[in-house]
């Protein structure tokens, strides 16, 4: 016999060690926007709201809105849009079925629904997780890539925007129009700077529309800044399987993360703000770069050397000797004595635990999902760090390594000669410069860091990046990621 849908019907007959919402749901009126409603937001600023309301304070639902697919939509909305989390490690496995979304909406299907959501008086905060391809941005300096098709579109069409960008502006020109003070923008996603990023984008994209909707934006929209950290794999059928027996009842889409989970924000919210149990402070920066930097850059430095070393997993790559020793050792060297240290926080210390979240053996986090959208990731992982270090002469072997393995893996063939299927918004692009370059660590690298949109205009011409990148480059072409990966061990005891 079929199991029946998770819903609010069902929730009293769920296991007692599954936690259920405990507020009537039917009370909760919406306060959030929330554009980009996968798994990350669905495991992380979704549990935060989930524990306001719990305590009782209801003005804070989320409206969902999928910018692109229907996938969500379709698997939430016959279970009155609850869905469990569930949080692993080696040991346990946690049930909580997350209870404030009030209702999904898919941008292209219902446009008109989606900006009038966003201009009720009663929306106090729109808040995205969109990936860091979503904001449409140019990765190397974080201004407005105004020739994104999709911007192009949207400045030319500005009623039926296809961007986050664009409907954030339909909806704050709505809302202006109607004189409702404008919401705060709360980007959830692991770019620089991340408020003042979007915040910049939105300026220049309503300045390429209105110089008045410019000065708007500017003086009267507020973009905290945020650092998000929780570790969410992708969800796989044997999750919703196993979920879905523990319950009792099918669940079509749960989402699987990490106990761990941290939200770093500048508090700056005009119109109000719910108590969220995150951390505030006046300045996310050094909370930031030490996230992106440590935990982001040593994911792709893995994703890359583990993918190329036929690793399916961030555990399986982290079991590896050579593999975790290179990445102890990036962190520890090369990444940590550039960072201001947080207040409060023990570096050690912090390095440890990434290391023991990279080896939870409970999540099955596929290093090919994190080696996606590399061209966006690698400016802010990885070649901060570096130019830092290249400053101050200072060795970037390990680095250069890490961006290495990034091309090796874009020419789009492993180790074995078999296709890998890279995601990348350039991925044509890498593919015909792989391509026009062939297996040569000379011409690939150097055809690689004439990227401008990823490496600038400086790296291409620091003699001792290119030197020490085409040399790993070379080697991983030679040998291999695992033999590169003993020899860079035995050059740098
Ligand atoms: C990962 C991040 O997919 C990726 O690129 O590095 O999603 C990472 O898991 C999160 O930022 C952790 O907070």
């Amino acid at each position: 016999m079929p199991m029946q849908r998770l819903s609010s019907a069902i929730l009293p007959l769920l296991p007692a060690a599954v936690r259920k919402p405990a507020f009537y749901r039917s009370a909760v009126l919406p306060g959030i926007v929330h554009l980009g409603i996968g798994g990350f937001h669905r495991a992380h600023q979704a549990v935060y709201t989930g524990d306001v309301l719990e305590r009782g304070d209801l003005r804070w639902g989320t409206i969902g809105v999928s910018l692109r697919s229907p996938d969500t939509r379709d698997a939430l909305s016959p279970q009155d849009c609850l869905y469990t989390l569930a949080a692993r490690d080696a040991s346990s496995e946690t049930l909580r079925v997350i209870g404030g979304l009030t209702g999904i909406l898919v941008a292209p299907e219902n446009l008109g629904a989606v900006v009038h959501a966003m201009s009720q008086p009663s929306i106090r905060i729109v808040s995205l997780t969109v990936t860091e391809k979503g904001y449409c941005h140019d990765p190397a300096t974080g201004a407005l890539n105004e020739e994104h098709p999709d911007i192009i579109h949207d400045l030319r069409h500005p009623e039926t925007p296809r961007t986050a960008v664009g409907l954030i502006a339909a909806a704050l020109q709505q809302r202006r129009a109607s004189g409702i003070p404008p919401f705060t923008v709360l980007c959830c996603d692991n770019l620089p700077a991340n408020g003042r990023t979007v915040k910049g984008v939105l300026a220049r994209f309503a300045g390429l529309r209105h110089p008045e909707l410019e000065e708007y934006v500017r003086r009267e929209v507020s973009c905290p800044c945020t650092m998000v950290d929780r570790i969410v794999p992708a969800t796989t059928p044997d999750d919703r399987a196993r979920i879905s027996a523990a319950l009792g009842c099918d669940d079509a889409w749960p989402v699987v993360t990490e106990p761990f989970t941290q939200w770093i924000i500048e508090d700056d919210f005009p119109m109000g703000r719910p108590e969220w149990a995150a951390t505030f402070v006046r300045d996310v920066a050094p909370f930031e770069l030490m996230k992106l930097r440590l935990l982001n850059g040593a994911h792709s430095s893995l994703a890359y050397l583990g993918y190329m070393a036929g690793y399916e997993t961030v555990a399986d790559a982290m079991s590896d000797p050579a593999l975790a020793a290179f990445i102890e050792r990036l962190m520890a060297s090369e990444v940590s004595p550039m960072l201001a240290v947080p207040p409060g926080v023990d570096l050690a210390a912090y390095r440890a635990a990434l290391l023991q979240r990279f080896r939870n053996p409970s999540l099955r986090h596929r290093t090919w999902q994190i080696a996606m959208d590399g061209t966006q990731k690698l400016p802010q992982r990885l070649l901060g760090t570096l130019r830092e270090r290249l400053a101050k002469d200072m060795n970037v072997d390990g680095l250069s390594l890490g961006v290495a393995a990034w091309m090796r893996y874009v020419t789009g063939r492993d180790e074995q000669g078999g296709d890998i299927d890279v995601r990348d918004p350039m991925r044509d692009e890498l593919r015909r410069r792989a391509d026009a370059a062939g297996l040569n660590a000379e011409r690939l690298a150097a055809s690689f860091l004439g990227i401008e949109a990823v490496f600038g205009s400086d790296l291409a011409h620091n003699p001792r990046f290119v030197a020490s990148v085409t040399r790993a480059l070379a080697s991983l072409i030679a040998v291999g990621a695992r033999q590169t990966l003993e020899q860079f061990h035995r050059s740098n005891p």
